[in-house]
């Protein structure tokens, strides 16, 4: 007598829809304390996965490092560039990347461990959950129920939450957590994103061209955990070309036709 094989448990990745394929984007800059780490613990998060780390030429050699690691890794691939470009179109060329070698879909994520790359298959299971439509964007969310930040200090909270307020209530963008740069993009949206800024201001620009072009947005509660290793790259002129960047959406969400 033969045996019905059982079902694969609910917390399957397999969930997944299995003909998407899945590129994850790491963008470094002076990451060597952590880039070593960040591609084991990517690679070990789901054996279907891919990884692409985007590096500006770091003075520290995290790109070399991650170049002697692909050597005898072929599901990690390296991109250089040549001087430091900004977090904004390391990310924009690595999704341009990922929809040049025909994958359906990215994850992008911080190289310093704020992200835990062991959360990427519960994002991967929200873009297609049985029973629901779905989505072009699954958001890693810091700012619905689950959702949490450990370790930021008043200022980056408060700084947080009022681009989140903005771009919510300003950018009419469905989202709470419109910050998060830990996000599932689907790569057939790709050419909506024309004309995105350079900088940090990328991640809530992104999700208002997405919207606006019909593109269904979910969000999904993460930890979020300041680094431990490194420093932060953001400084006080990335936070003005930011605002300025979230400023002119404003006007193009209130005054300019679609
Ligand atoms: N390629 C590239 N990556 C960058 C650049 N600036 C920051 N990053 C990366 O973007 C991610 C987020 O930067 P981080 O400094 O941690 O910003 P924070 O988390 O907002 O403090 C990290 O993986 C950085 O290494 C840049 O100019 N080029
Ligand atoms: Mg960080």
């Amino acid at each position: 007598m033969t045996t019905a094989p059982s079902a694969p448990p609910l917390s399957d990745t397999s969930i997944r829809p299995p003909a998407e394929r899945v590129l994850v984007i790491a963008a470094t800059y002076q990451e060597a304390e952590n880039v070593l780490r960040l591609i084991d613990a990517v690679l070990l998060a789901d054996p279907l996965l891919d990884l692409l780390v985007v590096d500006d030429d770091s003075p520290d050699g995290t790109g070399e490092l991650a170049i002697q690691r692909a050597a005898d890794e072929p599901r990690l691939t390296v991109m250089i560039r040549r001087d430091r470009r900004g977090l904004g179109s390391a990310v924009r060329d690595g999704l341009h990347e990922a929809r040049r070698r025909g994958y359906q879909l990215a994850v992008s994520l911080d190289a310093d461990f704020s992200h835990d790359p062991a959360d990427i298959p519960r994002l991967l299971a929200a873009v297609a959950p049985p029973g629901q439509p779905p989505a072009d964007v699954v958001i890693g969310s810091r700012k619905i129920h689950g959702g949490s930040v450990v370790g930021w200090p008043l200022s980056r909270r408060m700084l947080s939450r009022l681009v989140c307020w903005w771009t919510h209530w300003v950018l009419r963008v469905p989202a709470f957590d419109s910050s998060s740069g830990f996000r599932v993009i689907r790569l057939s949206f790709l050419d909506v994103l024309q004309g995105s800024t350079e900088g940090y201001a990328i991640q809530e620009q992104m999700l208002w061209q997405i919207h606006r072009a019909g593109g269904r947005i979910r969000e999904v509660p993460i930890t979020f955990t300041q680094r431990q290793r490194g420093l932060s790259k953001v400084d006080w002129w990335q936070m003005v070309l930011g605002a300025s960047d979230l400023v002119r959406l404003g006007w193009a969400t209130w005054f300019q036709r679609k």
